[in-house]
């Protein structure tokens, strides 16, 4: 394919130390995972609060673990794209390289990168509201309907963070500490408008970060961005890994 990438993006890659990749739904597409607000987002079945919130669950447990359940099977039969291998090779490029992740499927993990802070939390886990103790998805989904602790018999719920809940403290906080240091922040295959997560780029641009978004739409941070690069995050990412690695092995050399 050839470059869409500006030299502008491409030099500052070329010098840059510290990048962070922050990630959305679409960053999976490709890999056959609903995103949540596209035209054929999980969402536009569902309304939100309806279904990944604490009242939504405590009103409807069953609907709400269907939903987890039919997810969970969905994921377990998918693989990483071109997209998220590409993001572990560009891991060895750079001394600093973080991904600060919205999404719950672990395909990071399962791609091979190492330095993944998930901010809603694991489809994978799950935890026992009343002891706390966590609960694999094989145990979970032997179950019919809302699963109970084996330990103590309280009801089971997946390790997300659902919409009114706090962010996991030590995922944000290296998430922040990350995007203060970013010369280059990517936001790759996110509407960015779920917060506080959808501030962290613009936390990484306030700081002198150069922002490139990847998406095939426009965002809310498409204004803010240095660059958008149009198109899906499984073709552009391994093109920008390519010529990246091109001109930072080039520069070494001279
Ligand atoms: C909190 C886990 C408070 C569960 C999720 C009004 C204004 C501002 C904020 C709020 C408000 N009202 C309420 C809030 C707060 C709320 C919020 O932001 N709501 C939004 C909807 C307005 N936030 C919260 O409640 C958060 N908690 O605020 O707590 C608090 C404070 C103190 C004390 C106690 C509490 C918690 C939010 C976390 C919710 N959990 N997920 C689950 O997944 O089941 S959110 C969910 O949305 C996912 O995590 C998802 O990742 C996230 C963001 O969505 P995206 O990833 O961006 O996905 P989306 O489908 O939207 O976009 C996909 C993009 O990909 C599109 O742009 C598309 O064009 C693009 N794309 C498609 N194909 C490709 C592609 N890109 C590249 N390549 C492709 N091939
Ligand atoms: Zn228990």
């Amino acid at each position: 394919m050839s470059t869409p990438f500006s030299t502008r993006l491409l030099s500052a890659l070329t010098a840059a130390r510290c990048v962070v990749a922050f990630t959305g739904a679409g960053m999976s597409a490709e890999s056959g995972v609903p995103t949540f607000r596209g035209t054929d987002g999980i969402w536009s079945k569902f309304k939100a609060e309806e279904l990944a919130s604490m009242s939504a669950f405590m009103k409807n447990p069953a609907l709400v673990w269907e939903w987890y359940a039919e997810r969970k099977r969905v994921i377990s039969g998918i693989h990483p794209n071109a997209g998220h291998l590409a993001l572990v090779r560009m891991q060895g490029l750079f001394p600093d390289f973080a991904i600060v992740t919205q999404n719950i499927d672990n395909l990071h993990q399962r791609a091979g990168s190492t330095m993944v802070y998930e901010l809603h939390g694991n489809i994978e886990r799950n935890y026992c509201i009343k002891c706390g103790a966590p609960a694999s998805n094989d145990e979970v989904l032997a179950q019919h309907g809302v699963p109970t602790c084996a330990r103590c018999g309280g009801t089971i719920r997946p390790d997300v963070v659902w919409f009114g809940e706090m962010l996991p403290e030590d995922d944000w906080r290296h998430s922040e500490r990350a995007m203060s240091r970013a010369d280059v922040c990517l936001s790759i295959g996110t509407s960015g408008i779920v917060y506080p997560a959808a501030s962290l780029p613009l936390l990484a641009k306030q700081q002198g970060a150069f922002l490139a978004e990847v998406n095939p739409e426009r965002t809310p941070l498409s204004d803010v961005a240095d660059e958008v690069i149009t198109g899906p995050s499984g073709v552009i990412l391994p093109a920008l890994f390519d010529q990246v690695a091109a001109s930072r092995s080039h520069s070494l050399q001279y």
